[in-house]
């Protein structure tokens, strides 16, 4: 038996992080979300199931509703969805929408706890009513009472007791769920990072993560999962696939000397598809006059390049020992007042937003004071 298991679309996300470019963002989800069902048609799975999260919320665009309910249905399997903490059941919730009931019974909602059986195995659903929640969401699953069959388990929740700090109220699942509830397999959703245990071999549980990457700073998402389960008694199998659009990348750099912004220059050229790839990058340290204009070379690349770059600069600061080149960068007189005044300034630990301010205005005039002269 052979399904695939994806969670946490977040269709209709605002996406605000990407600013101008938010819509490609959103529209990249539906791509991704295409790959998914596009995944479970080339493996011949036997059904997919999203476990939670496959909207941001309840006031989400009804066509967006229709327009997941129509890709939902170009899966050639079954396709059940269970409601997460982003899109619970309750007054207003997206699986209100008529699509639902039309694309039934191939697309199918959990919309209760009770065990449906698919492909010879035996889905436990663990289907969420709130946004919040301290109950173990899958102390729901029935007892197995001799039972042969496969059981899967689907909930949305996060697993404690795992290095992460989980609020009471976030639908706490104890690693020790899939033995307490006698799955062979816990579908979970929830954690937008992939995470199998414990190991693709021998999988008890695991988060596909989103199949989009959702921000910044996100770590292993962009995958859905391929689960093969041979019979009764044998272990889970777990591929992952990559379905992402989009790349998010973070950098944080810290530059001391010119160097340091060659040493950048270089990795920000290195970045495969950039026209594909939203880059934040966060530059502090110490600069001279060249270092600075280097700087401001990193920073056109990057936005000239990318989908999206978010260059952040202003804890740059003047390197001190450079006072005199950065004096002797403007012509003497009221610019070289400005610029000794200015390096006071931007030396002023008392002062930190006054200092950036400072460090970034020299940095202006400097270059701008270069472009006259050449
Ligand atoms: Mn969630």
């Amino acid at each position: 038996m052979r399904f695939v298991h994806t969670a946490d679309w977040q269709i209709g996300m605002q996406a605000a992080q990407a600013g101008a470019r938010a819509e490609e963002v959103r529209q990249a989800r539906f791509a991704a979300a295409a790959r998914v069902v596009e995944l479970a048609n080339e493996r011949g799975a036997d059904f997919l199931v999203l476990a939670g999260d496959t909207f941001e919320d309840g006031a989400v665009d009804p066509l967006l509703v229709r327009r997941v309910v129509d890709l939902l249905s170009r899966a050639s399997c079954p396709v059940f969805v269970l409601p997460g903490n982003h899109d619970p059941l309750g007054p207003g919730s997206v699986f209100r929408h008529a699509a639902w009931r039309e694309a039934a019974p191939k697309v199918r909602v959990f919309e209760t706890p009770a065990p449906v059986e698919a492909a010879g195995a035996v889905l436990l659903p663990c289907p969420t009513e709130a946004r919040t929640s301290m109950e173990d969401p899958t102390a729901r699953i029935p007892a197995r009472h001799g039972d042969a069959r496969i059981r899967i388990g689907v909930a949305h929740g996060s697993l404690r007791d795992h290095g992460f700090e989980v609020k009471p109220d976030d639908f706490p699942i104890t690693s020790g769920a899939p033995m307490r509830a006698d799955v062979d397999y816990l579908a979970l959703g929830h954690w937008h990072s992939t995470l199998v245990e414990p190991g693709p071999d021998r999988a008890r549980l695991a988060y596909p993560g989103t199949p989009e990457p959702t921000g910044f700073g996100e770590k292993d998402s962009g995958h859905a999962l391929v689960v093969t389960i041979d019979g009764p008694g044998r272990p889970a199998r777990v591929e992952g696939v990559d379905t992402a659009e989009l790349t998010w990348t973070a950098r944080d750099e810290t530059i001391a000397r010119d160097e340091d912004v060659a040493a950048l220059r270089a990795a920000i050229d290195a970045i495969p598809n950039p026209g594909r790839t939203l880059l934040r990058l966060r530059i502090r340290g110490v600069a001279s006059p060249a270092a600075a204009e280097a700087l401001d070379a990193v920073e056109e690349v990057a936005a000239a390049r990318f989908l999206l770059a978010r260059v952040e600069r202003d804890e740059v600061l003047p390197q001190p020992r450079d006072a005199a080149s950065w004096t002797a960068a403007v012509p003497d007189g009221v610019a070289r007042t400005v610029v000794e005044r200015l390096l006071a300034l931007a030396a002023d630990d008392q002062e930190p937003r006054r200092r950036r301010v400072a460090a970034r205005a020299l940095a202006h005039l400097v270059a701008t004071a270069r472009r006259m002269s050449s």
